[in-house]
């Protein structure tokens, strides 16, 4: 086949008018002589521009996507993974919320995460979640490839995603927090994994609280998730919480190289507003927290609150060890500086030296410097305290530059080549400028470089390695909030929308669009393929949950059923395409535990166990043990199947559970 010979100035010549160009390349015989690129985007009715854009995303039969972006799915409760630049979509995986495709959540999964992962008190597990920060584990300030942490925005949870299988091990309710976001971030060598609370909740010990005693009874906490190096879990007993005072203490990032040690969270509503109500006369929420001109980036030093824990100065709250706010401030760990105006985005360059903050209703980005932030620490250079004696650092002696960008920034990620992009919501742009410098006569300036207009209401922006010590650059994906325009009507609720920007050309140019169904990705990371490496099956009889050999693994002839009284144990094997046993007679009122395993060795030999009418779907992959556990409560004959096509006789691969009336 002769090589496809074009160039995108080829396509960019002849501009809009590709019809009239002469031909700038030959496809391969099989698609026909006479075939040219130029008449192929003419027949399909692109521009010039448009053919080289897709050229630019296309990734052929049986190639990989260079990049894999882990998008979280906003209130689907999901984490999902797309490729760039082809931005399909590869995979979901279920943290939050039930699935039935990958069997994850299902009541009679007795290893279920979800339930563990539920605050015990409440009757029922939480079945969905609000996912907004994935967060790659990191080794010296680089993704690692081998954990995924993300936040509930909604139940103030962590899920940990195990990347040798792209499964959700663990979920941490954590204490005393009712909401989360400032999280998931984690340390650069993921000691920890930070989450902080959105909304402040009472300290009392029923968690409840009157608003009349909003300053002194409510709080936020800054989490410090202890990581587990072997296994990438979460370890309650080794974490710690710093208390904060009562305001939203919104996004938060990690300090690295030169700020390493160092935690950011920014803050709104620090006036306190509790909305409107009928005793009051006080404004919605939304005004009453916009009030002031500043609220306050918090300056958590987290190296010393671990000392300080370490030396036994906490208290126990709920399970988790906590450093009291006035210890927090008499400590030094916790300081404040102020921000402009309702901030949201928090982003550390890869460098670690600037802090850039977003201010929601203020046209500008402020840079802060950590050099001059430890400075004025040192110097105690503070223009006071809060209410609750926190030392509040002047502004003028932490700022390195404030660069005007347009209406609404958000979020900020890096290139690794100098330069910033930041998301402009009310703008519905990119801003690309460059990270200058403020130390003495040597100053570059912060420059304004170019502004990409996106489709609608951009929130996050990812660039592959965006939020490391080492940015990839090549593309930046904007998180756009509205597909309007972009997709025909599916009824009224519209997809979001992510649009693919390639940042290597000057200016830069949006390749694709890609809305995408159902879900909100708030924030997402970009990771190059080679950094991952997945299992392709499991060793023979594993349990996920452990990743170790299962006490229930059964293998080829060894299937059996065995009663004890009222319960019936049945140790079952999958492959193509049968189950053993394929009767399993019980009497109505036994429980049954079906310890099932998937003897296949085979990559991509995926079987289910599905249960009509009990509310059981699990899927097993190659070398996976399962077990479920049910109450035979109703008399009949229930034909079980497998419902992942997996054989020429996959409709065969059914059995019979079979639930006899008592006199039987
Ligand atoms: S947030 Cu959604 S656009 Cu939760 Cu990071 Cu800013
Ligand atoms: Cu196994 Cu279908």
């Amino acid at each position: 086949m002769k090589k496809l010979a074009i160039e995108r100035r080829d396509f960019l010549k002849v501009g809009g008018g590709i019809v009239a160009g002469a031909a700038v390349g030959a496809v391969g015989s099989h698609m026909g002589s006479g075939t040219d690129l130029t008449a192929l985007a003419s027949s399909q009715g692109l521009s010039g521009d448009e053919a080289s854009a897709a050229l630019q995303t296309v990734v052929p039969p049986g190639k990989y996507d260079p990049y894999y972006m882990f998008a979280s799915g906003g209130h689907s409760g999901q984490v999902q993974i797309i490729g760039v630049p082809s931005m399909r979509l590869l995979k979901i995986i279920p943290v939050f919320s039930r699935d039935s495709f990958s069997g994850y959540g299902f009541d009679g999964d007795v290893d279920g995460v979800i339930r563990a992962g539920s605050d015990p008190a409440k009757s029922a597990p939480l079945d969905w979640g609000d996912t907004h920060h994935p967060a790659l584990s990191e080794t010296a300030g680089q993704y690692d490839g081998r954990w995924l942490y993300i936040n509930d925005r909604a139940n103030g949870r962590i899920g940990m995603i195990d990347l040798a299988d792209f499964k959700t091990k663990q979920i941490f309710d954590v204490p005393n927090i009712g909401s989360s976001h400032g999280g998931v971030f984690v340390t650069p060598n993921t000691e920890y994994a930070h989450i902080s609370s959105i909304t402040p909740r009472p300290i009392t010990d029923n968690g409840y609280a009157p608003l009349e005693r909003y300053a002194d009874l409510y709080r936020g906490f800054s989490t410090w998730c202890f990581v587990d190096r072997k296994t990438g879990r979460l370890v309650p007993e080794k974490s710690f919480q710093i208390e904060l005072p009562p305001y939203n203490q919104d996004l938060a990032d990690m300090g690295k190289l030169a700020s390493d040690g160092f935690g950011f969270l920014n803050s709104f509503n620090t006036e306190l507003a509790l909305g409107q109500s009928d005793k009051t006369k006080d404004p919605p929420i939304e005004s009453g927290a916009s009030k002031k001109n500043y609220d306050y980036l918090h300056v958590i030093d987290w190296k010393k609150a671990e000392k300080v824990v370490a030396a036994g100065n906490f208290v126990m709250r709920n399970g988790m060890r906590v450093v009291a706010l006035s210890v927090a401030v008499s400590e030094g760990i916790l300081h404040l500086v102020p921000e402009p105006k309702s901030p949201h985005g928090v982003a550390v360059s890869p460098d670690g030296k600037y802090i850039v903050i977003s201010g929601k209703l203020d046209p500008f980005v402020t840079v802060f410097s950590i050099e001059k932030i430890k400075d004025a620490i040192a110097k105690r250079r503070y223009q006071g305290k809060d209410r609750y004696g926190v030392p509040i650092i002047s502004l003028d002696a932490a700022v390195a530059a404030r660069v005007k960008l347009g209406a609404g920034p958000l979020h900020t990620q890096y290139d690794g080549k100098g330069n910033a992009y930041t998301s402009l919501f009310i703008d519905s742009a990119v801003v690309k400028w460059t990270l200058g410098s403020d130390s003495g006569t040597t100053d570059k300036p912060f420059t304004v470089l170019e502004k990409i207009p996106v489709h609608y209401n951009i929130g996050h922006l990812a660039i592959p390695g965006g939020d490391t010590v080492k940015p990839e650059g090549k593309y930046v994906v904007a998180l756009n909030k509205w597909s309007l325009d972009q997709v025909q009507k599916l009824g009224p609720q519209h997809p979001v929308n992510l649009e693919l920007i390639d940042i290597d050309s000057t200016p830069a140019r949006t390749l694709s669009s890609l809305p995408l169904g159902g879900s909100e990705p708030h924030y997402a990371q970009i990771i190059n393929i080679d950094k991952l490496n997945p299992l392709k099956v499991y060793a023979p009889g594993t349990d996920p949950a452990t990743m170790a050999k299962s006490q229930y693994a059964t293998v080829a002839g060894k299937e059996r059923i065995k009663r004890n009284g009222r319960v019936v144990d049945v140790y079952a094997t999958l492959m193509r395409s049968h189950f053993t046993p394929e009767q399993i007679p019980v009497t109505v009122g036994d429980t049954v535990r079906l310890h099932v395993t998937n003897i296949e060795s085979t990559e991509n030999a995926t079987h289910t166990l599905a249960v009509p009418a009990h509310n059981i779907q699990v899927t097993l992959d190659p070398g996976e043990v399962v077990n479920v556990e049910f109450k035979a409560d109703r008399v009949g004959s229930f034909a079980f199947y497998c419902a992942q096509f997996c054989s020429a006789l996959h409709m065969e691969m059914y059995g019979w559970l079979l639930v006899a009336p008592k006199e039987a």
